[in-house]
């Protein structure tokens, strides 16, 4: 039989399991790509409902069972991860989860043997990737402009869990993991330091730091990044850091450090990194990620304003809007799910995938372990290949 002709992205229809704070954006990124929704799983029907984004199905299981959806994204809470993507597999749906994929590296091991031999297309969420200048800071450092790469270093700093009395799912040991920083931002530099640098981290020394040891918990829940005034609070002790600094090794030679928090007062989502070559240098932060700065020795300095016709096809491929009309966070999601439904639309992973995968999820996990015993042992520790 001849292979199935691909099918246009607008024709592929979607699931989203988690009506949260992501959940929506899964939403709404997956509406400017033009994939249909054909609903969504909230943690109840009617909070589902109430959120009024997309028609809902009652469970995950009705969800699984309408045989017009190709694809599902789970943004459920971390512990929820393992379980609901081996049923998603199962049930032979293409699929985008959000990181960090797993517990721990043990599940996440297993979910990649689990995709790899389904055959189905599977993601990991690492939307961050997909900022056109990122993919462009990869394409020049993967031409040799900047010489041989010195120091990747940088880190991601968020305010939303400054104050005792913040709170959200992420804390809670048994639904968000034993790393929180680390596993919620830091898989996000990691991930972001690899894609650019073409080095994958092979040894880590981290020093993880708990600084607000009991935290005033709300009887109820609370949403991602939302604030609970006059609620009642009971106390709740901490078992995972706010806070963490990481040095890193990478296989090509390089070194690098980054530092994560979710406690640095202003700063509200500042992933940043910086590439040392030398010959030359580069640096981004996804608080002003319209502009990429270009350092140099013996010219002036550059800044790069997005801008797809100046810039390396790779970069370009995932920009649309002029040069100053701004694009932003949620088109990352969008830009993400193109390379996927591209794939979904072929009807099968590609040999060498252009987004993350499962692999990349479970690579985040191993490193997270890596760190968690480094960080109990105050020691450098090799990070199993
Ligand atoms: C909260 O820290 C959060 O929403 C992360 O979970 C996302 O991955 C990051 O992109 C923004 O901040």
């Amino acid at each position: 039989m001849p292979p199935a002709e691909p099918r246009s992205l607008s024709s592929l229809r979607a699931g989203v399991v988690g009506t949260g704070f992501v959940g929506v954006v899964h939403v709404h990124a997956l509406r400017l790509l033009g994939v249909d929704v054909a609903g969504v799983v909230g943690s109840s029907p009617e909070r589902a409902a109430a959120k009024g984004i997309a028609p809902v199905y009652d469970s995950l299981e009705e969800l699984l069972a309408d045989p017009s959806v190709d694809v599902v994204h789970l943004t459920t809470p971390n512990h929820l991860h393992h379980p609901q993507s081996k049923q998603v597999l199962e049930a032979g749906k293409h699929l985008v989860c959000e990181k960090p994929l797993a517990m721990t590296s043990e599940e996440s091991a297993e979910l990649v043997s689990v995709a790899e031999s389904s055959g189905l297309v599977h993601c990991t969420n690492f939307n961050l990737r997909f900022f056109p200048l990122v993919h462009e800071s990869r394409a020049r450092i993967a031409t040799g402009e900047l010489g041989e790469i010195w120091n990747v270093h940088g880190g991601y700093l968020q305010d939303w869990l400054l104050y005792p009395t913040d709170w959200n799912w992420r804390l809670e040991l048994e639904k968000g993991g034993a790393l929180r920083a680390i596993g919620d931002i830091g898989s996000h530099w990691m991930d972001m330091a690899q894609f650019v640098s073409g080095q994958r981290i092979v040894e880590v020394c981290a020093d993880l730091h708990t600084t607000i040891p009991v935290r005033r918990r709300p009887v109820g829940e609370v949403e991602t990044f939302a604030s609970a005034d006059d609620v009642e609070r009971e106390d709740a002790p901490m078992a995972t850091e706010d806070l963490g600094h990481v040095l890193v090794r990478f296989d090509g030679g390089a070194r690098g450090a980054f530092k994560v928090s979710q406690g640095a007062a202003g700063r509200k989502n500042f992933l940043h990194f910086e590439v040392d070559g030398s010959e030359s240098a580069l640096a981004w932060n996804a608080e002003r990620h319209e502009e990429l700065w270009l350092g140099r020795r013996d010219e002036p300095n550059e800044l790069l304003q997005r801008n797809g016709a100046l810039m390396q096809p790779s970069a370009a491929a995932h920009t649309f809007l002029p040069a100053g009309h701004a694009e932003g966070w949620v088109d990352t999601f969008r830009e993400l799910y193109r390379s996927v439904y591209t794939a979904v639309a072929a009807g099968a992973p590609p040999e060498e995938p252009d987004y993350p995968t499962f692999l990349d999820g479970h690579r985040a996990n191993v490193l997270g372990d890596a760190i968690a015993v480094s960080n109990a042992e105050r020691r450098w520790v090799e990070v199993p290949t």
